[in-house]
C-alpha cells in the first residue's frame, strides 16, 4: 500500500512493473506463436474457442504480473472469473492474444494490458496506466500513463526503446476500419460509415491492436459498431473497449460506445460487450451526433 511520503512511488512502480512485465515477455509469447496455431477444445468467457496460445500466453501473463507486490486481481478475456493476488490495490487486465485467429493467415496480433486502481470489474475511468504490444513485422509496444502516449520498439532481449514520445493523433485523418459484415451493420451505423469511406483509406486487418495501431498512426477512426444482431458489438469493454479508449483518449483522441466515452461506460459485469468507436475527436462527435 502507499505510505504518505511517497504517495505515488507505489503506483509509478505497479504501472512500471506491469509495462515491464508485459514488454519483456513479448518477445517469448511471439516465439511461441509458431507451435501454438492449433484450437483447443475449450472457449472463452465470450464463447470464443481457445488456441493453445491464448491459454498459454495467458498463464505466462497471470504468473508475471500477479508477482507485483501492488497488484491484488488479475483478470484475462480468457478466464471466466477475477483471479485473487493477495492485498494490492491494483487490478490488471489482459486480452493476451488479441486477434489469435490471425495466426492461421499470419497477420498482425497484440497483447492488451489495463491497470486499473482498485476492483474488478471497473469502469474506464479507474484505469491508471494501459499498453497494447503490437506483433506485427516489428515488436512494438504502445504505453498510456498521466495523459502520455509512447511507443516503444521491444528488442528480441524483451528491452525496448522509446521511439517516440507524447505521442498524438494526427490532426488530418487518413485511415478507417470497420468490424462485423456490411448487412449487418445498423442503418445509422451504415449511413456514418458511407461518409467515412468517401473521405478515408480502408484499414482493416481483423485484429484491434493492429487496426487501432494504424489510426495511432495516420488518424482516423476504428470500430467494432452495434450490430442488428448484437446491439452490444464483439468487443470487451473489460479488456478491449477501456484499455484502448484509455489510450487513444491519452493521445488527444476521443473513444465511445456511440453516446459516451467507454470510460464513462456503466460496468455491469467482467465481460460484457461494448461498441467500440475510436479515433479523431471531430470523427468520434461525428458518429455520436448522427447516433
Ligand atoms: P471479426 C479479434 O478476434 C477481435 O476480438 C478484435 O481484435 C477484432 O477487432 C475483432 O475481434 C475482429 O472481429 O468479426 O472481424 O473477425
Amino acid at each position: 500500500m502507499h505510505d504518505a511520503e511517497s504517495p505515488t512511488a507505489d503506483s509509478d512502480d505497479a504501472i512500471a512493473e506491469a509495462f515491464e512485465v508485459v514488454a519483456r515477455s513479448a518477445p517469448e509469447i511471439r516465439g511461441g506463436l509458431a507451435g501454438r496455431r492449433g484450437k483447443t477444445d475449450e472457449q472463452n468467457a465470450s464463447g470464443e474457442t481457445q488456441l493453445a496460445a491464448d491459454v498459454w500466453a495467458d498463464d505466462l501473463l497471470e504468473e508475471r504480473l500477479t508477482a507485483i507486490e501492488e497488484v491484488g486481481q488479475f483478470a484475462s478475456e480468457e478466464r471466466d472469473g477475477v483471479v485473487e493476488a493477495g492485498d494490492g490495490e491494483y487490478a490488471v487486465t489482459v486480452d493476451p492474444l488479441d486477434g489469435s485467429s490471425n495466426l492461421k493467415p499470419n497477420n498482425t496480433m497484440g497483447t492488451i494490458l489495463g491497470v486499473y486502481d482498485g476492483d474488478l470489474p471497473a469502469p474506464g475511468r479507474n484505469l491508471v496506466g494501459a499498453a497494447y504490444v503490437l506483433y506485427g513485422p516489428i515488436t512494438t509496444m504502445v504505453t498510456a500513463r498521466e495523459g502520455e502516449v509512447t511507443e516503444y520498439v521491444v528488442e528480441n532481449d524483451g528491452s525496448r526503446r522509446a521511439v517516440r514520445e507524447d505521442v498524438t493523433l494526427p490532426e488530418e485523418p487518413t485511415v478507417y476500419g470497420f468490424g462485423g459484415r456490411v448487412p449487418n451493420w445498423t442503418d445509422r451505423f451504415a449511413d456514418y460509415a458511407r461518409e467515412v469511406a468517401n473521405e478515408l483509406k480502408l484499414r482493416y486487418g481483423g485484429a484491434m491492436i493492429g487496426d487501432v495501431n494504424q489510426v495511432l498512426t495516420y488518424g482516423g477512426v476504428f470500430a467494432y459498431p452495434e450490430l442488428e444482431s448484437r446491439p452490444e458489438g464483439k468487443l470487451r469493454l473489460q479488456f478491449e473497449g477501456n484499455p484502448i479508449g484509455y489510450i487513444i483518449e491519452s493521445a488527444g483522441g476521443a473513444s465511445s460506445d456511440g453516446e459516451t466515452s467507454l470510460l464513462d461506460a456503466e460496468v455491469e459485469e467482467l465481460h460484457q460487450r461494448t461498441p467500440v468507436y475510436v479515433g479523431n475527436r471531430d470523427l468520434i462527435e461525428r458518429l455520436e451526433a448522427g447516433f
